[in-house]
């Protein structure tokens, strides 16, 4: 085992334990880790792609300023953070003199594999006295967790399945076949499948591999969710199914919800959502039958159309009918350190948003820029995220990143954003630092994982916590050196006490990350010094569960000492630890709340409104496009080089074959989606699993690739360049990628050409 180096898979957010074999720089083999507490070995279908991460022409190995021309010249570390800081001091100034909010904007927090350098970017906002912040979350997530803080009183109560005790799996818009979204995805299902004694749901549009295992697939039309699951609910109730002993004991508000749901038109709900009522009956039979239901929900809701209700739907079927807490069941669940945040209710004065969770919707970056006003964004920060090609409406982000009087990337690779920003930093790699990820979403036992590098930096690359760590210096933001060592005398000889004499140093509030990294950093072991960001994390987390911490660690100690210990043993195993084991019933102690509020005005309201007449297609856009379908071969924007996809070259548009007649094309033609706010060319594949009228293209294509000739060439759809960021959910503002309507045209023969021209030199480029 000496040559193998445990890590963790980035390619999704469910965070594989690894372990690899290394030559020089380079991962050569890799294994599931059998050891790792969560996954246990298992890899899916793209872990061993992950070689590939890094592995491209882009990766960046110095800082970059722009030229007037637009283009990138290499600068110095020193230069760069030094110019970086002298232009945010006067921005900072300028928004004090004026008395306006400040004008300095964040976007990021960290990727599928990478929230390290997280904490460094917020606390950078909050010291330019900011709010906006925006990131991946807030285009997929928010309206979930706004309903979570309705009905559990906190926006970080965040809701988990226990899918291996559950008998029955209700999996709504999402496909963990190809996506994952939980540890094991392929296995349970599998699992599920054969056994006689458990059953699946499945309501999904297409014939997934996912629905192709279960034993009842409701094929609804896209963006009908909200009365296909209006109509079930109605059922359940109808028939008495509600968990009235649940409901009068851990729930208010019952009575108006039921009253709510007992409303339904039924027939005309499920005539609207196009599935046959005998299946709707039978979904509900397996419900009223099930001893422990799990329900999972991911993007096919939370960016179709109603989302947020949709959200609260789902959250009903569990919590009516008392699936909820048990072994088997929904829950909450623990966090080592919350993902987000709780919010204000405040409001942004641009887009009118409430800021969700900490966030605002990554769908109003462009407006909160370009919008003309007064008040607007002015600087933009972005770290590990490519907005360009992943946030709705790539010309009006495009259009934001040149507007500003500021823009800073930093990441690992020259990325679209990159490209047009003022100054790019380069972070050393996943690989090549002390790496985590807070995606710890389990219950009833929950996981965390410390990765040590692989690698030393990238020559050229600083990791982020040295990078903000120099910023902030040069901004002047940090203590002298004497009270600097004083803070690390302390932290050598007095752990717990550091924190005391940390937060008497001024304006720690904003530099807590930094001062930490540089205080109690260089005292870890292994050179971990980036992880000293965690260690206050390990104490609040000891202090808000000492009982599930104790148990997972199997020790009696208590009080700081329990996060004390809690810490060493995160820093002592490459492979991850279990960090909270709770009791079922336990699950209580993490609402905000005594009972469930299950009554919300506004999404009761929302479903009175709904209305089958006034929610049809438009006429000239009458196709639905699921625009970033998740497939084999893509992984968000975390590996760049075209060779690693194994299928999926070209990021096809795939349609059924009637559909693609319809527009006088056919399989391997390339042909024209259009939707109201743009034009793409794409290959066209046939796709039977598809329903009628439903098309989808591929999530993480679009990257703007080295041609091997000093140009560059765009490799697959840029799928946003079609999206428009003003389809959007009422509450979060979040898009409905989903389903985006659209028609499909013939190309015409220069559109063909360049296409054509394009796409050989990705072959080539795969094949060299
Ligand atoms: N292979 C791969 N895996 C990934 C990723 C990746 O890029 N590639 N990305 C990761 C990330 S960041 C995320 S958020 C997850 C997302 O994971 P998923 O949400 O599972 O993936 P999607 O393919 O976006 O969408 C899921 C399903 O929604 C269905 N759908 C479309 N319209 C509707 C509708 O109106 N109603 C319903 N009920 N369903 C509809 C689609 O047919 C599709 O099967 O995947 C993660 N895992
Ligand atoms: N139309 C449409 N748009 C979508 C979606 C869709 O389904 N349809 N899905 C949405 C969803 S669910 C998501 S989660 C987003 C994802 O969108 P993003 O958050 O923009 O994508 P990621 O791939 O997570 O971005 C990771 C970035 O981090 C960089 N990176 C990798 N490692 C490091 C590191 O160690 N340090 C730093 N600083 N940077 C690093 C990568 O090079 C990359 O640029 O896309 C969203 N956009
Ligand atoms: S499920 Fe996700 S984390 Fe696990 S191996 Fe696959 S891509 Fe990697
Ligand atoms: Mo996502």
């Amino acid at each position: 085992m000496t040559d193998w180096h445990k890590t963790a898979c980035s390619l999704c957010y469910v965070n594989c334990g690894l372990q690899v074999r290394t030559e020089g720089r380079a991962i050569v083999k890799i294994r599931g880790d059998k050891e790792h507490p969560r996954s246990g070995g298992y890899l899916c279908q793209k872990a061993q792609q992950l070689t590939w991460y890094g592995k491209d022409g882009d990766r960046l190995t110095t800082p970059l300023r722009r030229r007037p021309d637009g283009t990138h010249e290499p600068v110095d570390w020193d230069t760069a953070l030094g110019e970086i800081a002298a232009k945010l001091l006067e921005i900072r100034d300028a928004d004090r003199v004026r008395e306006r909010p400040s004008s300095f904007a964040y976007v990021g927090g960290g990727g599928q594999g990478n929230h390290s350098g997280g904490g460094y970017g917020q606390a950078l906002l909050r010291w330019m006295g900011g709010t906006r912040y925006f990131g991946a979350l807030s285009q997929e997530k928010t309206g979930d967790f706004w309903v979570n803080g309705k009905l559990f009183g906190g926006q970080t109560c965040h809701t988990a399945e226990d899918i291996e005790e559950c008998d029955l799996l209700v999996v709504i818009g999402c496909n963990p076949w190809l996506a994952h979204g939980f540890t094991r995805a392929r296995n349970v299902v599998n699992t599920i499948k054969n056994d006689p004694d458990r059953t699946m749901i499945v309501i999904d549009p297409r014939h997934t591999e996912t629905a192709a295992a279960a034993d009842v697939h409701l094929p609804l039309r896209p963006g009908t969710d909200a009365y296909l699951l209006g109509a079930i609910l109605a059922l359940i109730v109808a028939r008495n199914g509600q968990d009235e002993r649940f409901l009068a004991e851990h729930t208010a508000g019952s009575t108006e919800v039921l009253a709510a749901l007992r409303a339904i038109p039924v027939d005309d709900w499920i005539a609207h959502a196009e599935v046959e009522r005998a299946d709707v009956e039978r979904a509900v039979d397996l419900i009223l039958a099930a001893r422990a239901m799990s329900v999972r929900v991911e993007l096919g809701i939370q960016q179709g159309r109603n989302s947020t209700l949709n959200s609260y739907l789902e959250k009903l079927l569990y919590l009516v009918t008392g699936h909820f807490g048990r072994p088997g069941t929904n829950a909450l669940h623990s966090w080592f350190m919350p993902l987000w945040g709780e919010s204000s209710g405040e409001r942004s004065e641009i887009s009118g948003y409430e800021y969700i969770a900490g966030y605002l919707p990554l769908n109003t970056l462009a407006e909160e820029v370009l919008a003309g006003h007064p008040n607007r964004i002015r600087a933009l920060w972005v770290d590990s995220s490519n907005p360009a090609n992943t946030a709705a409406d790539t010309a009006a982000v495009e259009r934001a990143l040149m507007a500003c009087e500021l823009s800073v990337v930093v990441d690992v690779a020259y990325t679209e954003t990159a490209a047009l920003a003022d100054y790019v930093l380069p972070a050393a790699s996943q690989h090549e630092k002390w790496e985590w990820t807070f995606f710890t979403l389990d219950w009833p036992k929950n996981y965390f994982h410390l990765r040590p590098p692989l690698f030393d930096p990238l020559p050229g690359t600083l990791v982020e916590a040295e990078i903000y760590a120099r910023l902030f210096e040069k901004l002047g933001a940090l203590p002298d050196q004497a009270a600097l060592d004083t803070l690390t005398e302390v932290a050598r000889t007095d752990r717990p006490s550091l924190l005391a004499h940390a937060a008497a140093v001024p304006g720690f509030a904003a530099i807590a990350p930094v001062l930490l990294y540089r205080t109690l950093g260089p005292t870890l072991p292994g050179g971990a010094a980036s992880a000293a960001v965690l260690w206050a994390g390990c104490h609040r987390t000891a202090k808000r569960m000492p009982g599930p911490v104790q148990r997972a660690l199997g020790t009696s100690v208590s009080g700081p000492a329990l996060g004390e210990e809690l810490f060493d043993r995160v820093l002592a195993a490459p492979g991850g630890i279990l960090f909270s084991e709770h009791e079922y019933d336990e699950v209580w102690d993490l609402m905000r709340v005594g009972r469930v509020r299950l009554a919300v005005p506004e999404l009761l309201d929302w479903l009175r409104r709904l209305d089958p007449a006034a929610d049809r297609p438009a006429v000239d856009f009458p196709l639905s496009l699921v625009n970033g379908q998740r497939r084999s071969h893509n992984a968000n924007q975390i590996l760049r080089a075209p060779a690693w996809r194994k299928t999926d070259p070209e990021g096809a548009l795939r349609a059924r074959p009637e559909d693609l007649a319809a527009a006088g094309a056919e399989a391997g033609d390339w042909v024209a989606v259009v939707s109201r706010t743009g034009r793409i060319v794409v290959r066209a594949e046939a796709d039977d699993s598809l329903r009628a009228g439903q098309l989808a293209l591929p999530h993480g294509f679009g990257m703007s690739i080295p041609d091997g000739h000093g140009g560059r060439v765009v490799h697959g759809p840029r799928i946003n360049l079609i999206t428009d960021a003003h389809d959007r959910d009422p509450i979060a503002g979040t898009p409905h990628h989903k389903d985006v309507p659209v028609r499909l045209e013939p190309v015409t023969e220069a559109e063909r050409a360049a296409a054509e021209h394009d796409s050989t030199i990705v072959r080539s480029l795969i094949h060299t």
